[in-house]
């Protein structure tokens, strides 16, 4: 693992841990202000444990044998001076393995069986089922003892052909697949169906899973993976040999799998190695490898900037060996570099962007409001000034005039609440497009037309009607928060222009990435059922499969949408009401000051004195605020 890597991953953790600790430094700091900002405290602290927890995922994918595993070997692991991950020709790795850190469990490697495919849970609900899960612990002190754990990636086991039809493991129809089937009537199929290492790694201490995958095969039978693990990965790193160059399943990976779906990926061009051929000049090899990577971004429609060209296994030897000129030949530097320049840079600039989007928001509007405070204490203190040693009367004036704001005020609150009401049952409204039961009933109906017309026209035609619909309540959704924001402004608007209240800038429900997400499901969905390999009877199987798939996909996508509004209500709806309450008060507290000071003027310097201690406190709190949110921005 490189220098830069290891310093960018750790820079990364810990700046998220401060701007976490930023956040909690705010969230009390609300808290101080008379506790009135219970909510959005509450929010704040949602907030920064998200960013304690949050994770980079990097995907590894490609066809079987291409270097997945090496590669991760050679960035990741190289310290342990071997070979970490079993990686060799042929099927190598046969399940989905995904690299991660809990310092909350011993380091262990988690099998889950294969034949948990029959089951109707997803993989993610799997994951919080510990006793599915097979375990083995590994031992970080003894390298080989983690190898040799490590070895069960590998395992495969007989199963009869009939089952492994019927769990999509195997198809007696592809005639390369053919060959498989044995005399007993078994074939062998991958003994496990997902694997996790928990493993106290630098890297993945700091934040880092790492997902490896097996071959075109094993990615298509779990629709899961490409529905929601891989879209979902930060980053994908899409492999092809210099041997094999781009062959057909290789393209079909890329389609299927990558171009189509991941965030941000790049190809890498490896086993570069081969193409070393010592009766040649370095200039000569350069440039054979160069037409390739030219022709590998020619094929797959990149720009050749998004081709990296490297020997994974060179490079894993030469930092074994230690051999500096072998590893910077090997071109693995370029991937680190991209990861720990690109990769980890750009996730930071996301999370700041969410953060800013959140916080920063919160926190303008908890700084106009003190500078309103300020202001409206500072006035009063001159008014009191100017009517210390002044005449009863005057003072009477001055209650009238204020009594007169404070009816006035009153009034427009009145006409507020009627606003508030009907808010408040629009927000009902838009959470029940987005409520689980909602989403439960779009997938009932579904699963209606599919059963029944037990066709493949009958189950694509359901699976498309319910992304269909499921689409249409995010948008219905939107739309309800737009049209409430208006109402909300209106209404506002004359606190602002009547009684001085600071501006409201509240920003509008965005739930773009998650229809965006429902959009690509649905593209995948169309895909799928084009997919003439889909399209046979004999398919059922994989067609619910797929419906599984998407139904978690579209659950997890309502999740966060549902989680985004509700947190929109609140931000479009605590805070004003917060600032309409508070105002009230301030002007009752004013009032009954000026009453107390007619009934005895000695009370004046009383209330004088008290303010100015008020304005001191909220000048002492104005820098807190500044330093926090200096904070936040650094
Ligand atoms: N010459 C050469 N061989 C490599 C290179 N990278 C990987 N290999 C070899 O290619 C074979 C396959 O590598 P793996 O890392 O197992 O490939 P994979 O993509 O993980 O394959 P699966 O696990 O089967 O999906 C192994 O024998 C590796 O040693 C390389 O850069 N150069
Ligand atoms: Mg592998």
């Amino acid at each position: 693992m490189s220098i830069h890597l290891e310093q960018e991953v750790s820079d990364f953790s810990e700046r998220r841990l401060r701007l976490a600790g930023a956040i909690t430094d705010y969230s009390n700091w609300l808290d101080k202000q008379h506790g009135i900002d219970a909510e959005r405290s509450l929010r704040l602290t949602d907030a920064a444990a998200s960013l304690r927890q949050d994770k980079l995922v990097v995907a590894f994918v490609a066809e079987f044998s291409r270097g997945k595993t090496e590669l991760i070997n050679a960035l990741f692991f190289a310290d342990h001076g071997q070979r970490l991950l079993p990686s060799d020709a042929g099927r190598t790795t046969m399940c989905p393995t995904e690299l991660f850190f809990n310092p909350g469990e011993a380091p262990a490697l988690s099998l889950l069986p294969i034949e948990t495919r029959r089951r109707e849970e997803s993989l993610t609900t799997l994951k919080h089922m510990p006793v599915e899960w097979c375990r083995v612990s590994l031992d970080p002190t003894d390298p080989r003892q983690m190898q040799q754990c490590l070895q069960k990636l590998t395992e495969t086991r007989p199963m009869p052909a009939v089952e492994a039809i019927e769990l999509g493991l195997w198809s007696g129809e592809d005639a390369s697949e053919r060959h498989q089937l044995q005399a007993d009537g078994t074939v062998e199929v991958p003994a496990w169906r997902y694997a996790m290492v928990n493993y106290p790694h630098p890297l993945l201490q700091a934040g880092l899973i790492i997902l490896d995958t097996p071959g075109l095969n094993a990615l298509g039978a779990e629709p899961e993976l490409t529905l929601s693990v891989i879209p979902s990965a930060h980053a994908v790193m899409y492999l092809l040999a210099t041997d094999t160059g781009v062959t057909r399943s290789d393209l079909e990976i890329w389609q299927k799998h990558v171009h189509r779906h991941a965030n941000y990926h790049v190809a890498v061009l490896n086993k570069i190695d081969m193409l070393w051929d010592e009766l040649k000049s370095d200039a000569e090899v350069q440039a054979a490898i160069e037409r390739q990577a030219e022709e590998t971004a020619r094929v797959l429609k990149l720009p050749r900037s998004r081709v990296f060209t490297v020997s994974a296994q060179k490079a894993l030897v030469a930092t074994i060996k230690q051999d500096a000129a072998l590893r910077i030949r090997s071109g693995i530097e370029s991937l680190e570099y991209l990861l720990a320049h690109q990769v980890i840079p750009s996730r930071r600039d996301m999370l700041h962007h969410a953060v800013s989007r959140e916080v920063m928001g919160s926190l303008e509007e908890s700084r106009s409001d003190l500078d309103a405070r300020l202001k409206r204490s500072s006035e009063e203190l001159v008014q009191l000034t100017q009517l210390s040693g002044k005449n009863r009367e005057l003072i009477e004036q001055t209650r009238a005039t204020l009594q007169q704001e404070k009816d006035s005020y009153d009034a427009t609150a009145v006409h507020f609440r009627i606003t508030r009401k009907m808010l408040q049952g629009q927000g009902e409204q838009l959470m029940a497009n987005l409520s689980d039961a909602t989403l439960d009933e779009i997938c009932t109906s579904g699963r209606a037309v599919m059963e029944g017309s037990w066709t493949t026209h009958g189950l694509t035609h359901g699976i498309r009607q319910m992304s269909e619909q499921m689409n249409d309540r995010l948008l219905q959704a939107t739309k309800m928060a737009d049209s409430m924001l208006e109402s909300l402004e209106r209404a506002y608007v004359r606190f602002h222009r009547d009684h001085h209240l600071p501006k409201m800038q509240v920003p509008r429900l965005d739930l773009g990435a998650y229809r965006h997400r429902l959009k690509i499901l649905m593209q995948e969905t169309d895909a799928f059922c084009r997919d003439p390999a889909n399209l046979l009877l004999e398919k059922n199987f994989m067609i619910r499969r797929f419906y599984g798939g998407l139904v978690e996909a579209a659950r997890k996508a309502f999740s966060l949408a549902r989680t985004e509004a509700e947190r929109w209500l609140r931000i479009a709806l605590d805070p004003v009401m917060t600032r309409i309450r508070e105002h009230k008060q301030y002007l009752d507290t004013r009032l009954s000051s000026l009453q107390r000071i007619l009934e005895n003027m000695g009370t004046l310097h009383n209330r004088m004195a008290q303010i100015k201690q008020e304005v001191s406190d909220m000048r002492h709190d104005k820098v807190a605020l500044s330093r926090i949110a200096a904070q936040l921005v650094a």
